[in-house]
């Protein structure tokens, strides 16, 4: 079964935990603090690689970790860092959180970190200074992030072949690509998206075909709208209609309405009309349909291809006229998208974090991101961590701010799930 949606959880290593602890030796029992640092967590990180094209481990696997990192040691020794996780996706991957997408993938070899491993905490060494020679902390490991994420894949194909079921698609990729699809003399025989290369002259372009198409299909009727996310990043289509088909402006209209009414309008994307199994049909009968669906569009008669798969007849000339097409829409949007990034503002996010305090029934609620990393960091069961924690809150202003909201010392206060007295 083919998958382009997958929803996965992420957990990120754990940093590892400072040590605490005091270099000993035999002329010297009490030496100086010597507790290293704790290693970082592993990330997880997403990677585009061709060796895959869909995302159906995803689906089966569901909990995706990374190492967590190890503690530091005596003598100042820095814990290891836990090994990344790296995660291979098809090009064309899009990843979301909470509907936001936070990834494009669209390119070979690109990789990006989606959940960061926390970092280690410092050990006592870290903390020595000319008037604290034997601090008796040392600072807890971070977690490493936890995510629900959202993959989602949209093949990149340069041009999209769409139609009602049946009106020859996958025949047609069969004749002029490398792609061997499943054909059928009935409807929605195809029910995944076929890749395949066609190769002109010196260049060469992807095609993607799709199940067939049927009216409701954007709005999620037959196998429609998952797949139409597919051709959303084509930059040509091509429209096939069956020529024996009762009603062909009917058949047209039908699959542009889909196209016009998908959530991204596609219907703008430069297309090309193509009618199908031209040879079962006499030429005057032919010609008399041509017309009339030209005359429908509005444009002239040499733009209604006519193909038959049997014969071969129109294939060489219709591949020649779709890479014309995709070249002049190619270099369209390669001009949008250098005007798209000269108008860009690189926006700076002024990073002063701040704090609140709430009056809760018996404690006192401080949040905010920078207090709350110190506090996870901390471990309480260290006087000195605990003193170096209230330093912190001092610096910030928490005391004032708690003074300010009725607060007295030894009162209680909670910070990350995390309790201490005033
Ligand atoms: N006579 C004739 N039959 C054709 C031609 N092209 C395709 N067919 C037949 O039309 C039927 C449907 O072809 P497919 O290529 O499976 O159609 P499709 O558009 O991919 O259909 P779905 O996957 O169901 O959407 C098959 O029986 C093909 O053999 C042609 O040029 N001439
Ligand atoms: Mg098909």
């Amino acid at each position: 079964m083919f998958t382009d949606v997958a929803t996965v959880k992420l957990q990120a290593g754990r940093g590892g935990d400072g040590r605490l602890s005091f270099r000993s030796s035999r002329g010297n029992p009490k030496g100086g603090p010597d507790g290293g640092d704790g290693g970082r967590g592993g990330n997880i990180i997403f990677k585009v690689s061709h060796n895959t094209n869909t995302l159906s481990k995803y689906r089966v696997n569901r909990l995706w970790n990374a190492e967590n990192g190890e503690s530091g040691g005596t003598n100042q020794r820095h814990g290891k860092n836990g090994s990344d996780t790296t995660l291979v996706v098809p090009n064309g991957t899009v990843i979301l959180e909470d509907d936001v997408i936070i990834a494009d993938l669209t390119e070979e070899g690109q990789e990006v970190v989606i959940a960061k491993g926390g970092s280690g905490g410092f050990g006592n060494a870290h903390f020595k200074s000319s008037i604290r020679q034997a601090p008796k902390m040392a600072e807890l490991g971070e977690d490493g992030e936890y995510k629900v994420i959202t993959l989602e894949l949209k093949l990149i194909a340069d041009v999209g072949l769409v139609g009602l079921p049946n009106a020859g698609k996958s025949t047609l990729l069969s004749m002029v690509s490398n792609a061997k699809p499943e054909i059928a003399g009935y409807a929605f025989t195809t029910l995944s998206p076929n890749l395949g290369v066609v190769d002109i002259h010196d260049d060469s372009f992807l095609i993607a075909d799709i199940p067939g198409l049927i009216e409701g299909a954007s709005k999620g009727k037959g196998l429609g709208v998952d797949f139409l996310r597919h051709i959303e990043r084509c930059n040509v289509l091509l429209h096939l209609i069956d020529v024996n088909s009762q009603d062909i402006v009917k058949d047209y209209e039908t699959i542009r309405g889909e196209l016009k009414s998908y959530s991204v309008d596609i219907s703008d994307r430069p297309f090309i009309v193509v009618l199908t199994k031209s040879e079962t049909l006499e030429d005057a009968k032919l010609h008399q349909i041509r017309e009339t669906l030209a005359k429908h569009i509005g444009v002239s008669l040499d733009k209604i291809h006519t193909i038959s798969a049997v014969t071969t007849m129109g294939l060489q000339t219709l591949m020649q006229d779709t890479n014309k097409m995709l070249m002049s829409a190619q270099k369209q949007a390669a001009k949008q998208t250098s005007i798209v990034k000269d108008e860009l503002k690189v926006i700076t996010i002024d990073d002063e974090v701040g704090f609140e305090v709430e009056k809760k029934s018996d404690y006192y609620q401080v949040t905010g991101e920078d207090i709350e990393r110190f506090a996870r960091k901390t471990n309480l069961d260290q006087p000195d961590g605990v003193r170096r924690l209230k330093d912190i809150l001092k610096k910030k202003g928490v005391f004032k701010e708690l003074c300010a909201k009725g607060a007295n010392k030894g009162d209680k206060l909670k910070i990350a799930g995390k309790d201490l007295t005033w």
